[in-house]
């Protein structure tokens, strides 16, 4: 519905106004907002409460004199809006938030106390954030990166914070190298570039010289870094936490969360043209879902394990840059988490909501991951600064949805205005003061502790390159090719020989083919020494479970098919192609040169989604061309219709063309493949839409 505002000098509609304040302000000099019949807006107030009279002149001392300071009302907004801002957080600041609920499917009484985890059929309220690391609040959704997937249970025993990755390892084994690592992929400090990119000196410099991170380097290298939507990302808490039982008993834990949708990523050149095309893609993608009623959903799965399964383990699981293989420790799935209501408002909600990993319930505990032991202080610490205030907690996207009391007082912001003389405990002044409940309160599981202090780290830490070897060996050939590419990618932007080098040396104890593509990508000879390794290289088994590929589900549900028109398309061609991709789950956008749409060869309209030079075929799964000859040999003067068809191709795409669709394919020098289907034979194409064109790769781009 449009705002039904006359702005500026002209149009002075006399209608009715509904505030007063409005009618007496009109002196003719400035612009007037009108109401529309019927509607009842309220009051526009100063934060006092005092009804402003005119919101688009401050007060002058006459006509064209000078703006006077006892103008409250234009002050008040002035600071306000000065202060809109709040600091960004130093990571994970681009993100997407959406509600939710949680529900559990499979009790895991036996284990924990925790209710969220044992009460079946239980909906618990969430809030997710989905987040990039590296760059700013305002960088675009599709760089190569990690990305973050913070779960915030609103349980009746209180929050609940599982702030995970989509990747089940990490960098390093120890938080103190955490700011460094941050500081080497962020812009680099004296040119205040590259925002949100890992291809620069500095990132690969402090990387080539901390070999614990190589197995994080085989994901992130990975086309896991740049998925085709946040509603197809796995979601991992990394750390071994632990599940405490009513008998103080603990079992170890990993927590997985497995999208409904499958996996799907992009291929790399796409994801690059996304970031032009579409900035916001995912955020994007994920309001269109919820808005569209496609309710994101994801599995909640768990690995359990004891202490004397753990000793057997060919690695620490204390150890963040490990993950325990599903063959070793098969995953149980134990509840379901749907996003169905975005948030009410973006700064409200997502900017302010506050995660952390010290926020956890009776029932779970902490491991002694020294990862995990760094994060419980560094969370609550930045909220502080963050959000300005102690009391961050009472803003009602971080507050409990169960009751919450106790002594803490006063601080800024304070919303609270507790009653009574009492505010400490114990007390015998007050019968309804908070009292501390033994029986039911958190319990930290019976863990003893021994050995002598010092900055030391765990023998059983040294293995840096057995599961960078397992993980790259998991994978399907085209992903191993897409980790060589990427590598060359991304070292061809560092600048220093020695760096590159170091890398590749690296890549020599992962796997000797791999270092020696990659060495050819760059160009880069002899093949440089592989540096002395802490600890023998194993020979693990290979996990399927760790491929995208292997995990791409057999739908068209969650996707995008764009179809290309122009005036003279045929009408019934169109139709026959968005009912098979309707049917099949798929959302469909028509694509024309001019918004308004297209005159089809019956003379009808059909209006456009978007106009082609704005709506490229990277937004689209898989793309159809239906035009006519007269439609083809307009487009041939259209470089953004060569692109569309270009890219399609390119990026692995199925095309669906008619003889106008085929013309346009020519003259973009689009050769025949599998993957181009007649547009007549729609069960075909809706077959090739839901994969990608594996086997076309090596024609289209030279890989390593
Ligand atoms: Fe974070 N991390 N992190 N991190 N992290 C933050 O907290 C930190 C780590 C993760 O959507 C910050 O509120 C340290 C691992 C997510 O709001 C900060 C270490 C994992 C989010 C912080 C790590 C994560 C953050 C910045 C090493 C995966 C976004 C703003 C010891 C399990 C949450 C904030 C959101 C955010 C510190 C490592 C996930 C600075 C010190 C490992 C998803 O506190």
């Amino acid at each position: 519905m449009k705002d039904k505002k006359t702005i500026g000098n002209v149009g002075h509609s006399k209608g009715k106004t509904s505030s007063p304040a409005i009618g007496e302000s009109h002196r003719g000099t400035g612009d007037e907002l009108h109401q529309i019949a019927g509607r009842e807006h309220p009051q526009l107030t100063t934060n006092q409460g005092i009804a402003v009279p005119d919101n688009q002149n401050s007060l002058r001392a006459n006509t064209r004199g000078p703006t006077l300071l006892e103008d409250f009302i234009l002050r008040e907004k002035i600071m306000h809006f000065d202060h809109e801002r709040i600091p960004e957080r130093i990571v994970h600041a681009r993100g997407t938030g959406v509600h939710g609920f949680f529900e559990l499917t499979d009790s895991l009484q036996q284990y924990t106390t925790a209710k969220l985890l044992t009460e079946t059929g239980e909906k618990t309220p969430v809030f997710v954030r989905f987040s990039t690391v590296a760059g700013g609040a305002g960088s675009v959704d599709t760089p190569r990166d990690v990305r973050g997937f913070a779960v915030k249970f609103y349980t009746k025993e209180g929050n609940w914070d599982l702030v995970s990755n989509n990747i089940p390892v990490f960098f390093i084994q120890d938080a103190i190298k955490f700011p460094d690592l941050i500081h080497a992929v962020k812009m680099e400090p004296d040119r205040g570039f590259p925002q949100s990119a890992t291809a620069h000196d500095t990132f690969w410099d402090f990387i080539s010289l901390t070999p614990e991170s190589m197995h994080m380097v085989m994901w992130i290298m990975s086309d896991r870094t740049i998925p085709r939507s946040l509603r197809m990302i796995e979601g991992f808490g990394v750390h071994s936490f632990r599940l405490v039982n009513q008998a103080g008993e603990s079992t170890f834990v990993k927590f997985h969360w497995r999208p409904k949708l499958g996996l799907q990523s992009t291929v790399w050149d796409e994801a690059i043209k996304i970031a032009g095309a579409d900035p916001d893609f995912h955020r994007r993608d994920m309001f269109e879902a919820i808005e569209a009623g496609n309710f994101p959903e994801w599995e909640f799965g768990v690995q359990l394990f004891t202490q004397e399964e753990a000793d057997k383990f060919p690695f620490d699981h204390l150890d963040a840059t490990k993950l325990i293989p599903e063959e070793l420790v098969p995953l149980r799935v134990i509840g379901r988490l749907v996003l169905d209501r975005w948030p009410n408002n973006f700064f409200a909600e997502t900017e302010q909501v506050a995660f952390c990993p010290a926020n956890i319930v009776p029932g779970i505990d902490f491991s002694n991951d020294p990862l995990l032991q760094g994060r419980l202080f560094s969370y609550l610490d930045t909220q502080l600064s963050r959000l300005g205030s102690p009391n961050f907690h009472q803003i009602p996207i971080n507050a409990p949805k169960c009751p919450f009391a106790n002594n803490q007082r006063d601080g800024h912001m304070q919303m609270m205005q507790p009653a009574g003389r009492v505010a400490y405990e114990p007390n015998t002044l007050s019968g309804t003061s908070p009292r501390e409940t033994p029986a039911s309160g958190f319990r930290s599981a019976r863990v003893s502790e021994a050995g002598d202090k010092g900055r030391i780290r765990a023998e059983s830490f040294a293995d840096h390159y057995s599961q960078a070897r397992q993980f790259y060996l998991s994978q399907s050939a085209p992903e191993q090719t897409h980790i060589a590419s990427a590598l060359v990618f991304e070292l061809s932007k560092v600048d220093h020989r020695h760096v590159r080098e170091a890398m590749i040396g690296h890549l020599r104890h992962i796997e000797e083919d791999l270092a020696k593509r990659v060495a050819a990508g760059l160009a880069l000879e002899p093949l440089p020494e592989a540096p002395a390794a802490a600890a023998p290289v194993q020979k693990l088994q290979p996990s399927p479970a760790l491929q995208i590929i292997g995990k791409m589900k057999d739908t068209l549900m969650g996707r995008a098919i764009g179809i290309l028109i122009a005036d003279g398309s045929d009408g019934a061609a169109i139709e026959k192609i968005v009912k098979a991709a309707k049917d099949a789950g798929a959302t469909v956008k028509i694509v024309a040169p001019k918004v308004g749409g297209a005159k089809l060869a019956d003379g009808s309209m059909l209006a456009a989604d978007g106009q082609l030079a704005g709506t490229p075929s990277v937004l689209f799964d898989a793309v159809a061309v239906i035009l006519s000859e007269q439609g083809a040999k307009e487009l041939t003067r259209e470089s953004a219709a060569a692109d569309f068809v270009h890219n399609a191709f390119g990026h692995l795409k199925a095309i669906a063309v008619d003889s106008g669709g085929r013309e346009l394919l020519k003259t973009a020098t689009v050769g025949q493949d599998a993957g181009i289907v007649d547009a007549n034979d729609t069960k075909a194409f809706i077959a090739a839409a839901k994969t990608r064109q594996w086997e076309r790769e090596p024609l289209v781009r030279i890989v390593p």
